[in-house]
């Protein structure tokens, strides 16, 4: 008779047979469907993660998986050594969507933040004129872009970085949310790029101030350097603007998409950019086996056509902001700050007697409510977009009476 697997086995599971690169949560996920998801026992958790902001259009959101499940059944891959009758309609559709001449489909979002990075570097040398391995990109101090060498060689965290040089060099690191800094990086003849998120979300949903992106995207124009933005997290309507971006009028001119492209259904990510830029890249020079395969490319279609049909831009602006009043105006002192764009939002925990963000976590998942902290003190709160406003009250509930049961 196989063994009923109970979340008790499912950890145990995991934990011998898997690499120990997390460390999640005591709880065993098996359904999801819109804002909720169920564990191996049966008990509905509103999910206030959404994987990292990959799940805005709901678990499961029927006309993706319906996209996805018809692809499948006709061809999944094809490599790009040949043509499919699918790439190139998503192409179209996903330039237009964005306002960008051309796309370069990828998989995962690092993947993408390293397609950027070069493509940054092959302007450098083909366009702006700079010196052979010269070129410079500035990133900001607590950025998340991915895991991967290049990546991590921009990162400050040292859970991130420390143990994997040595390091891939070009970068220049400058504080967020700090023109001053930055214009003093762009002094630098050599600098090709800035790379930035517009809220950085690993970092605990920080915002910068009103107008820094606008002020930094023209800094970088002044000086002939890219203005790259990465919105894996922030994009596809999750601060209540299709990207984050929108919210100063900018447009990135290279956009790096994953995560929420997908609705949490499949890796897909992308880099847009136009031509003088994209076409610095010639064939053969960059790919991936699954990049633009016609599964990602219908998925994306989907994801994307269920973002506007929803209006989730204004669900995530109107919700958001319910969420952060009631975040506020919790009687608390463990409450310390609230902060966010749309349902992209964070609260910042003050440790009492003991208690931390971690037990507000492990309280909020025996009510209900499923959420992870970030940086020890930091709760980030990101429902799925297709919450209704009765979810997200109920769910609010829930949340406050865990903060206070330790007062
Ligand atoms: C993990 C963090 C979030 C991202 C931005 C690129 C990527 C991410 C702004 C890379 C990915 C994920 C990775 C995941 C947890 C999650 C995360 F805590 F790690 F940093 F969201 F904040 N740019 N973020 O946020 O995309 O390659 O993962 O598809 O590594 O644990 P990816």
């Amino acid at each position: 008779m196989a063994e009923i697997l109970t979340s008790k086995i499912a950890m145990e599971l995991e934990d011998k047979h898997g690499a120990h690169n997390y460390h999640p949560l005591p709880v065993v996920l098996s359904k999801g469907r819109g804002a909720k998801v169920w564990d191996v026992e049966g008990k509905e958790y509103f999910d206030f993660l959404s994987a990292y902001s990959a799940v805005n259009q709901g678990h499961c959101h029927p006309k993706i998986i319906g996209a996805m499940v018809d692809q499948a059944q006709t061809l999944t891959l094809t490599s790009r050594a040949f043509y499919s009758d699918a790439l190139g309609v998503y192409e179209k559709y996903i330039t237009e969507f964005f306002g960008y001449d051309k796309v370069l489909p990828m998989n995962t979002g690092a993947e993408a933040d390293e397609t950027a990075l070069k493509l940054c570097r092959r302007w450098a040398y083909d366009v702006k004129g700079i010196e052979p391995d010269m070129a410079k990109i500035i990133v900001c101090a607590d950025n998340f872009h991915g895991r991967t060498i290049s990546i991590i060689s921009m990162s400050t965290d040292p859970e991130s970085r420390t143990g994997f040089g040595p390091y891939t060099p070009g970068f220049i690191v400058i504080p967020y949310n700090d023109l001053e800094a930055l214009k003093e990086a762009l002094k630098d003849p050599n600098v090709a790029g800035f790379l930035v998120e517009p809220i950085q979300g690993e970092a605990g949903v920080v915002v910068p101030d009103e107008g820094y992106l606008k002020k930094a995207f023209d800094m970088c124009h002044d000086n002939n350097v890219l203005f790259i933005a990465d919105e894996v997290q922030t994009g596809i309507a999750r601060t209540g603007k299709m990207l984050a971006c929108d919210h100063e009028g900018i447009h990135p001119d290279i956009l790096i998409l994953g995560k929420a492209l997908s609705g949490g259904t499949y890796p897909v990510s992308a880099v847009l950019a136009d031509d003088e830029i994209m076409l610095t890249i010639k064939p053969g020079q960059h790919g991936s086996t699954f990049g633009g395969n016609p599964v990602a490319a219908k998925i994306a279609t989907a994801a994307l056509q269920v973002v506007k049909e929803e209006n989730l831009e204004e669900k995530a602006e109107a919700l958001g902001k319910i969420f952060r009043e009631e975040m506020k105006s919790i009687d608390s002192e463990m409450v310390e700050v609230v902060r966010g764009k749309g349902l992209l939002n964070a609260v910042v925990i003050k440790p009492k007697n003991g208690k931390t963000a971690m037990d507000v976590c492990v309280k909020m998942a025996e009510n209900g409510v499923l959420a992870k902290p970030t940086h020890d003190h930091i709760i980030r709160f990101a429902p799925p977009l297709v919450i209704s406003e009765e979810q997200l009250r109920t769910a609010i509930g829930l949340i406050k009476d865990s903060i206070l049961f330790f007062d």
